[in-house]
């Protein structure tokens, strides 16, 4: 795809974003987009972001569970970032019409304290540079009508990043059993996913060294001090107007956010 194309579905997939607005996916366009060209429209729309004052908080792994695979009808990871403006607080609203069709899902987050860099970084590279692990609510919000997409469309839109929630207990990594780790997540009390870290790639530091090993191939490391999202432990569930989400990570709390 040459550079004109790039440009102007980055600015029309931020719009859609920004004004929520959904679209077809853009292979039904461009259907010999390389993987290349996903990523650059991501890295075009990130750009756009950072000159218009936005700072990067992070990134994020995205289909590293069975169940998000299954549900999303895919079979590899992807990986994209995170800026202020997609954070809410614990226990915050989050504005349901400046959303197309949001979901939610339950992930484990870490926060490094040493520069990550690829290749061949390793679970053990991960735990080692983990300052504390945390847990999180994402809100997803595809801009592809009815969330069907494949990879190199959903790559290209910032793999559906909207919105955060980060909970307020942090703990270190050692003594923690990241595999076994119980996820329960409600909507208005009523549990609607289950899971352990295992889900995630085996465990879910390895998203992150699959995040790292990406950003290597691309010269790109994970600095110091970046929030790192590993990935829906369960299925994403569709939330509506006024809905209370809860999540219970064990050993980590309890992370909300309701829909307003
Ligand atoms: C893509 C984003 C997936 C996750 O944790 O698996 C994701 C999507 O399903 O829309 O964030
Ligand atoms: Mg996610």
């Amino acid at each position: 795809m040459n550079k004109k194309d790039i440009k102007k579905l980055a600015e029309h997939l931020e719009n859609c974003q920004l004004n929520a607005q959904d679209t077809l996916k853009i292979t039904d366009e461009f259907p010999d987009m390389t993987w290349d060209d996903a990523y650059a429209i991501q890295d075009v729309i990130k750009a756009n972001k950072l000159k218009r004052g936005a700072k990067i908080v992070g990134y994020k792994a995205g289909l590293t569970s069975h169940a998000k695979m299954k549900q999303m009808g895919v079979e590899n990871p992807v990986f994209g970032f995170l800026v202020d403006e997609f954070v809410v607080a614990d226990g915050g609203d989050v504005v349901f019409d400046e959303l197309i069709h949001p979901k939610v899902e339950p992930e484990i987050c870490f926060v490094t304290k040493a520069e990550l860099k690829g290749p061949g970084c390793h679970v053990g590279d991960v735990l080692a540079a983990t300052d504390f692990v945390m847990a999180g609510i994402e809100v997803i919000d595809s801009r592809y009508r009815d969330f069907k997409f494949d990879l190199k469309s959903v790559i290209a839109d910032n793999c559906s990043s909207s919105r955060f929630i980060v909970g307020s207990v942090v703990k270190p990594p050692q003594g923690l059993d990241l595999q076994t780790m119980g996820v329960v997540m409600r909507i208005n009390n009523q549990v609607v996913g289950l899971g352990a870290g295992a889900a995630v790639v085996n465990h879910p530091a390895n998203a992150v060294a699959m995040l790292v090993n990406h950003l290597a191939a691309r010269g790109e490391s994970l600095p110091a001090g970046s929030l790192v999202l590993s990935g829906g432990v369960t299925e994403a569930v569709s939330v509506k107007k006024g809905d209370a989400v809860s999540l219970d990570i064990q050993h980590l709390g309890t992370v909300r956010c309701q829909f307003k």
